[in-house]
């Protein structure tokens, strides 16, 4: 697809010179930037500049939108190569393809037979046009909070019998367009919807699920920061063709760029006409990173604190409307699987945004999920559809404040990530059509099979909790659960408040989350003991660039090897542990290459009886001396966290609370819950 329009693989290997940066035809630009170790990922997003999540163990691309950011990454040091040269250049070719694209293709085959990407109007009509036509089969919402510009939110429901009150099924989430740029990641949500309704009575499997399970489907969540870039994105292509095009509109991308929402000063709202014209420092705009302003650790790692950042975090967790929306809408629902959409890099990511051995604001190493296996199982599962990598959102970078880090440990909901697509934030509309269906290998299946996997996880009720019993027919059901969320510095009050209606049978079932909370499920941590069994010290200097070696030798069984590196100054040194084979040759056991200034700690469980050899590599420009200590330690397993927490729930009729049980149930529990008390209250 890339190639057809050309431009985008052009690689041009330059380490740029000032002449270069500061040059007055700087055009914006997509480079992917070295960094051979986390320490250079760690200085580089303390730059500031626009990062994308396409990033290796040794890359990260980043967009340069103007001159400085250019200088800011030559200052600091780095190299990089030039993937997009000219992303204004790159957005009129897309459009081109996109022309030319819609123009031979009558319908393409997305469930919806669009063949170009829509705007903001286009994604109100199908949502109106899907309701409007199914209304047993789709119920069209409004989330409650309108944007900063004061537009109304949409999504839809999907279900068989969409208006029934009494079912207690459990419900599925899939957001798109939470970073305004994305635009493929509101195409999947919404070819989603049309997908399930097209299908639903013809299809049995689709037939079945929506018996089964609730969707909701909300396509653009950002719908100010989408208006944005999806116009100006699309008005490149005309300035140009026209040739009114000047040098300097052609030199701005304007907001085809935008990734945050419209928010210019905390707590006010954009006047009239604002946010279109506050494009920030970089052409990634003005506004909070809705991916950061969740409650989830809120203010962590890997979120900035400061506006003009492309990840900055907001004024305070869930400070934004378009937060508030996912947030109330997730916390009025029993939502068993969540999916948020966005671009690029062929991801399925899952919890958690930071390592494990992260130390959390509860003192703690935050650890994995409790669910690990079944969160991998799953995306593993769906990323065998369409060829994309799973793994732990942490292994793209550090994240806190994001959509499933909340949701996922605050309801227990699995909740995943997809970055669609291979290189781009909106490539030619032909790859949206590619990566939903699938193709090549994946032809058939692709994200369209990956959200069908979702959906049927969301359903199966070994992966929830279903709690039934007898009630009065007609009463009011209520699921209620008020905790603390913890943010990286506080806590925030999450309430989750669910209803259903008993059914005319005077019996109900409910397909629920667990009403333990994962954030607070036991976990198991490892406690060194304090005494070593051996140890061995020694000291060395390292010049810049280059790397020192010394030998330690585990002699004895031990639960623990730790290796640790201190030095004076503030510079980075990194630290590589690697065993000696019996042929001589070394393989790499671990490593420890933090922050420049954080000094490097490698800890290595049950090491094999051998000759080690630690590695100590100087990355920046001084040449500290340093001092290397590696001991062996026994070690115990402690347990920390573990609470048990419940539902309460009540049983109302004409809003009085008749009855009222607390209900613990955990993932895959069957729990009954009878509520008699509540019919003779009634009578
Ligand atoms: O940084 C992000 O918000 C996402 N990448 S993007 O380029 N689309 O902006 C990745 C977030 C993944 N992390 C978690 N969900 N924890
Ligand atoms: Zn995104």
């Amino acid at each position: 697809m890339l190639a057809a329009v050309g431009g985008a693989t052009a690689s041009t290997t330059a380490t740029a010179d000032t002449a270069h940066a500061a040059s007055s035809d700087f055009r914006p630009q997509l480079v992917t930037v070295d960094t051979p170790t986390r320490a250079a990922k760690a200085k580089l997003s303390a730059l500031g500049l626009d990062l994308t999540e396409h990033a290796g163990h040794d890359f990260v691309e980043v967009v340069l939108h103007t001159p400085s950011d250019a200088l800011a990454l030559q200052l600091a040091g780095f190299r990089w190569q030039t993937r997009i040269p000219d992303l204004v250049q790159r957005e009129s070719d897309v459009n081109a393809a996109n022309r030319a694209y819609a123009a031979a293709t009558g319908t393409s085959p997305l469930p919806s037979g669009r063949d170009s990407y829509r705007r903001l109007a286009d994604y109100t009509a199908d949502l109106d046009r899907l309701a409007g036509q199914h209304p047993g089969l789709v119920r069209k919402f409004a989330l409650p909070h309108q944007s900063l510009e004061g537009k109304q939110v949409h999504g839809v429901e999907i279900a068989h019998d969409v208006r029934a009150t009494d079912d207690g099924r459990p419900v599925f989430l899939m957001l798109g367009l939470h970073h305004a740029r994305e635009w493929p990641s509101g195409e999947h949500t919404v070819e989603f919807a049309h997908d399930l309704v097209k299908n639903y009575g013809s299809d049995a499997r689709i037939t079945a699920l929506l018996k089964k399970v609730r969707v909701l489907v909300v396509p653009v969540v950002n719908v100010d920061g989408f208006e944005k870039s999806v116009n100006d994105g699309q008005l490149i292509d005309l300035r140009d063709l026209d040739d009114g095009g000047t040098g300097s509109i052609l030199a701005t991308p304007g907001n085809a760029y935008k990734r945050k929402n419209c928010r210019i000063v905390d707590g006010q709202r954009p006047l009239a006409g604002e946010c279109a014209l506050a494009s920030s420092p970089g052409g990634f705009g003005a506004g909070v990173d809705l991916n950061r302003n969740y409650g989830g650790l809120w203010g962590g790692p890997g979120a900035a604190a400061e506006p003009v950042h492309a990840t900055y975090r907001g004024a305070g967790p869930f400070s934004e409307p378009e937060t508030q929306n996912v947030r109330e809408l997730v916390s009025g629902r029993q939502v068993t699987g969540l999916i948020t959409n966005h671009t690029f890099s062929d991801l399925v990511l899952r919890p958690n945004g930071v390592a494990p051995d992260t130390v959390g604001p509860d003192g703690q190493p935050v650890g994995d999920p409790p669910d690990e296996p079944a969160l991998k199982e799953l995306g593993d599962r769906m990323a065998a559809q369409n060829g994309y990598t799973s793994q732990h959102s942490w292994e793209l970078y550090d994240t806190t404040g994001t959509t499933e880090d909340w949701s996922y440990n605050a309801t227990g909901g699995y909740g995943y990530t997809f970055e669609i697509g291979p290189d781009e934030f909106h490539p030619p509309f032909p790859e949206v059509v590619d990566e939903y269906l699938g193709k090549g290998a994946y032809a058939g299946k692709g994200n369209r099979e990956a959200y069908l996997l979702a959906l049927e996880s969301a359903a199966d009720p070994e992966q929830h909790a279903v709690i039934s019993g007898k009630a009065p027919a007609g009463a009011t059901l209520r699921l209620k659960k008020t905790f603390a969320t913890p943010t990286w510095s506080g806590t925030v009050k999450d309430t989750l408040d669910t209803t259903m209606e008993v059914g005319a049978d005077g019996s109900y079932t409910w397909h629920v989350n667990p009403s333990t909370r994962p954030v607070v499920k036991a976990r198991q941590i490892e406690v060194v003991g304090s005494e070593p069994l051996k140890r061995e010290t020694s000291t060395g200097t390292t010049a810049p660039g280059q790397s020192t070696d010394r030998e330690f030798v585990v002699d004895r069984d031990a639960d623990v090897l730790e290796a640790a590196l201190d030095w004076p100054t503030p510079d980075d040194l990194d630290l590589y542990v690697l065993r000696r084979n019996a042929d001589g040759s070394l393989t790499r056991v671990g490593s420890s290459t933090g922050s420049v200034g954080e000094k490097e700690r490698v800890l290595i469980d049950d090491p094999q009886q051998g000759t080690y050899v630690l590695r100590v590599e100087n990355w920046a420009s001084a040449s500290p001396s340093w001092n290397l200590t590696a001991s062996l330690y026994e070690s115990t397993t402690s347990e920390v966290g573990g609470v048990i927490e419940n539902w309460t729930l009540s049983c109302e009729k004409d809003g009085k609370v008749l009855q009222q049980l607390p209900v613990v149930a955990d993932r895959g529990d069957r729990v009954k819950a009878d509520l008699g008390e509540c019919g003779r209250k009634q009578g």
